[in-house]
């Protein structure tokens, strides 16, 4: 099921001097205007076929294996097999200073939202035995980990540091997605013409960390998605969901009431035809 993201790049987009537009978050790599938004962004055709780094993640129980122990800074495709005889997902997270035990501490006394909402980066979300899937995030210079929010699977050992290196690249490459679906505070805006297939763009447009759990209404297996992603952070997956009913879910915390997400709104019901 899983798609090549690399030759959906041939017809892909180039965002020229467009940076992550969490005003937040310090870019550096823009060149002179670190001050770009969407509204800045110049779509140009690319007309060469675009290398991606690639980031494949083993999960299994419990811990993570890597492809690579460094990743260069920019769009990063970070796929998912899932090796292991449980759910698993992966949460790119920057670790802001923390070693990934003071990381894995953090959220397990104080919760997800402890963290500083800019360091989640996104990844591929639950999926069970034996799948795989991907997501394409972005990513600035700096120390991170893999993380699964499963319920004890980073205390068990799902937690593995990496080094994204260089500089960002000014040009960010992004594919051509078949819809978009935006995370906003507190609900999922899911297009009419939605069909579960392809490549998703997933935007969080709200003000707080985000995600995109795609369960099976039926069994509440998960059906992969986006992981916990920064404000106005956006990442891509590849879908293959089949007919059937579906629930759009959000297991981030929100600081202000301690609430989950999905308590506040985000779930959501999304039937495929
Ligand atoms: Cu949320």
């Amino acid at each position: 099921m899983r798609r090549s993201l690399a030759v959906l790049a041939l017809g892909a987009i180039v965002l020229v001097g467009c940076g992550d537009d969490s005003d937040d978050t310090p870019e550096g790599a823009a060149g002179g205007d670190t001050t770009t938004t969407a509204a800045d962004t110049t779509e140009v055709a690319a007309d060469a076929p675009v290398e991606l780094a690639v980031l494949d993640v083993t999960s299994a129980e419990f811990g993570y294996e890597l492809s690579s122990a460094e990743v260069p800074a920019g769009p990063v495709q970070v796929n998912q097999t899932n090796a292991g005889e449980l759910e698993h997902q992966v949460t790119i997270i920057g670790l802001d200073g923390m070693t990934p035990d003071e990381l894995v501490t953090t959220i397990a006394d104080e919760g997800d939202d402890a963290l500083d909402p800019a360091v989640f980066a996104g990844g591929p979300n639950t999926v069970g035995p034996g799948e795989a899937n991907t997501a394409l995030v972005q990513l600035e210079v700096g120390e991170y980990v893999a993380y699964c929010f499963l319920p004890d699977h980073a205390a068990q050992g799902m937690v593995e540091p990496f080094t994204v290196t260089g500089e960002a690249p000014a040009e960010v490459v992004v594919p051509e997605a078949a819809s978009t679906i935006e995370l906003v505070n507190f609900g999922f805006e899911v297009p009419a013409t939605f069909d579960g297939q392809g490549t998703i763009e997933v935007v969080n447009d709200g003000d707080q960390a985000h995600e995109l759990t795609i369960l099976d209404a039926d069994d509440q297996t998960g059906q992969g998605g986006l992981t916990t992603t920064a404000p106005g952070s956006t990442g891509y997956v590849d879908l293959d969901l089949t007919p059937g009913d579906y629930t759009f879910v959000c297991f981030v915390t929100d600081p202000a009431s301690g609430q989950i997400h999905l308590q506040l709104g985000m779930e959501q019901p999304v039937t495929i035809t």
